[in-house]
C-alpha cells in the first residue's frame, strides 16, 4: 500500500480538535487525533509543513520505521507539539492497517486481554454538598469509579471546577489565558474533609480518584497522601510536577496511597525512572500525546514488568479518535488499569462517529475494522476554530505557579 495524501482539519464542536486524515492510493483512509489544548495550530503546522511531506509514498504498514524516522529524523526529539503530531500519524496508520486487513486494531496489538474496561468520570462541585450531589448522579449512571474535585473556601476559581455548568475543563476564549489564584495550605486542609464526607455518604465500594494537578511539593504530596489514606483512594493523580522524577521517591516513602502521573508526558524517558523504581502505580500517558500506539505499547510492556498499570488520559479536550485508540490499546495490553472518560460537548457527535460502547461504568470495544471511528469533514466546517487557552495560576502573593 502507499500513502497518497494527508490533511489536517481543525474544528471546534464545543471545543477545539485537530484531526489528521491520511489517504492511501488504495482508497483506504485512517484518522489520528493531534489535539494539544491551547496549542492546536502549532501541531497543525508541524504536521503540514514538516511531517506530511515525509510520509507521502510510504507503505502505511511500516509503522515502526515511520515512527523512528519522524522521531529520530527530526534531530530535535520529543516535546508536546512534536509528539502529538507523530502520535496522530501513528494512530492513523494503525487505523489504515486495521481497515486494510479487515480487523479491529486491538487484534493487531495482541488481541483481546479483557472484554470490558472500567472508566471513571469527573464529579465537581462548588462545595462539598454540591460535589456529593454530582457523585450521586454519576453513580446513578452506573459508574463504579469517580474523580472527585471540589471548590475550596477562600479560592475563587480552582482546577477541575468549571465556571459554567459544563462538565468539561474551562479553556478561556480570547487572546490570553485567564489567571487564577492558588493556596496550597487551604487546599491541603480541605481535601481530607471532602473525602471523609464522600466515604460517609457512599460507603467503601465506590472507587474514588483525585487530581492535584501538579500543585504540590513532594513533602506536601506526602502529607496529602497520608491524610487521605483512611479513604483508600484508587489513585492520587499528578501530585508534583514530574520534571523531577525522583520527587516521587519522597512521596512513596511516606504514604501507601496509589499514585498516578503522566498525562503531559510524551516520551518513555519521562517515565522510565518512575516505572523502574516503582514510584508510581499508574501511568497516565495517552495515545495522542504519548506519540501514538507504537511507543505506548512499549511503555505498557515496560510498566507491566514493574507492576505499573495504565490509566490513559481521556479528557474532553482530546477527540473521540484518541479515546478509540486508547480503548483498542486497553483491550490488548495485560496491565490495563482504568480509562478516563470526561464525556464530550454535545456537538461532538455531529462531527465524530464512534462505535465503542459504554454501559454501566465500562467500555467495550467494537469489532469493526480499524479504530471504529469516523469524521464528517463537511459538518466540521460548521464549527470553525476558536482561539482558547487553559488558565494560568498564581500564588496569593502573585508568584507564578503551576496550573
Ligand atoms: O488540557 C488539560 C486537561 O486535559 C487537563 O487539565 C485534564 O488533568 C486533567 C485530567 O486529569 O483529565
Ligand atoms: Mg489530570
Amino acid at each position: 500500500m502507499k500513502i497518497k495524501s494527508a490533511k489536517v482539519i481543525i474544528c471546534s464542536p464545543g471545543r477545539n480538535y485537530v484531526t489528521l486524515k491520511i489517504e492511501t492510493e488504495e482508497g483506504v483512509y485512517g484518522l489520528g487525533d493531534a489535539t494539544l489544548n491551547g496549542r492546536e495550530k502549532a501541531v497543525a503546522s508541524y504536521l503540514e509543513d514538516h511531517l506530511i511531506p515525509c510520509i507521502i509514498g510510504r507503505d502505511p504498514f511500516d509503522t515502526e520505521d515511520i515512527w523512528q524516522y519522524l522521531y529520530k529524523g527530526a534531530y530535535w526529539r520529543g516535546g508536546a507539539v512534536t509528539m502529538a503530531a507523530i502520535g496522530a500519524i501513528d494512530t492513523a496508520l494503525w487505523d489504515i492497517k486495521g481497515k486494510a486487513l479487515g480487523v479491529p486494531v486491538y487484534k493487531l496489538l495482541g488481541g483481546k486481554s479483557r472484554h470490558k474496561m472500567m472508566a471513571y468520570t469527573h464529579a465537581q462541585g462548588k462545595n462539598i454538598e454540591e460535589t456529593l450531589q454530582k457523585i450521586e448522579e454519576i453513580v446513578n449512571r452506573g459508574y463504579k469509579a469517580v474523580r472527585v474535585q471540589s471548590g475550596i473556601p477562600g479560592m475563587e476559581n480552582i482546577y477541575g471546577i468549571s465556571k459554567t455548568d459544563d462538565n468539561y475543563e474551562p479553556a478561556g476564549t480570547g487572546l490570553k489565558p485567564d489567571e487564577e489564584v492558588w493556596s496550597t495550605e487551604k487546599y491541603l486542609n480541605y481535601v481530607p474533609k471532602l473525602f471523609a464526607a464522600v466515604r460517609e455518604k457512599f460507603g467503601d465500594d465506590l472507587h474514588l480518584l483525585h487530581d492535584a494537578h501538579h500543585r504540590l511539593t513532594p513533602i506536601e504530596a506526602a502529607r496529602l497522601g497520608k491524610s487521605l489514606e483512611p479513604y483508600h483512594l484508587f489513585w492520587l493523580e499528578d501530585t508534583v510536577p514530574a520534571e523531577l522524577q525522583e520527587g516521587f521517591k519522597t512521596i512513596r516513602q511516606h504514604t501507601t496511597i496509589p499514585l498516578s502521573v503522566g498525562e503531559i508526558f510524551n516520551t518513555i524517558s519521562q517515565c522510565t525512572d518512575l516505572i523502574t523504581n516503582q514510584w508510581i502505580d499508574y501511568i497516565r500517558m495517552t495515545i495522542t500525546h504519548g506519540g501514538g500506539i507504537t511507543p505506548m505499547m512499549k511503555i505498557a510492556h515496560l510498566a507491566e514488568i514493574y507492576h505499573v498499570k495504565t490509566g490513559c488520559h481521556g479528557p474532553s479536550d482530546l477527540s473521540p479518535v484518541n479515546l478509540a485508540a486508547c480503548l483498542h490499546f486497553g483491550t490488548a495490553i495485560n496491565n490495563f488499569g482504568i480509562q478516563e472518560y470526561m464525556g464530550f460537548p454535545n456537538e461532538v457527535s455531529n462531527v465524530f462517529s464512534t462505535d465503542y460502547k459504554f454501559s454501566d461504568g465500562f467500555f467495550t470495544i467494537s469489532e469493526s475494522p480499524g479504530l471504529g471511528v469516523d469524521f464528517d469533514e463537511e459538518k466540521a466546517k460548521e464549527y470553525p476554530y476558536k482561539q482558547a487557552y487553559l488558565p494560568i495560576n498564581r500564588l496569593e502573593d502573585g508568584t507564578l505557579y503551576s496550573w
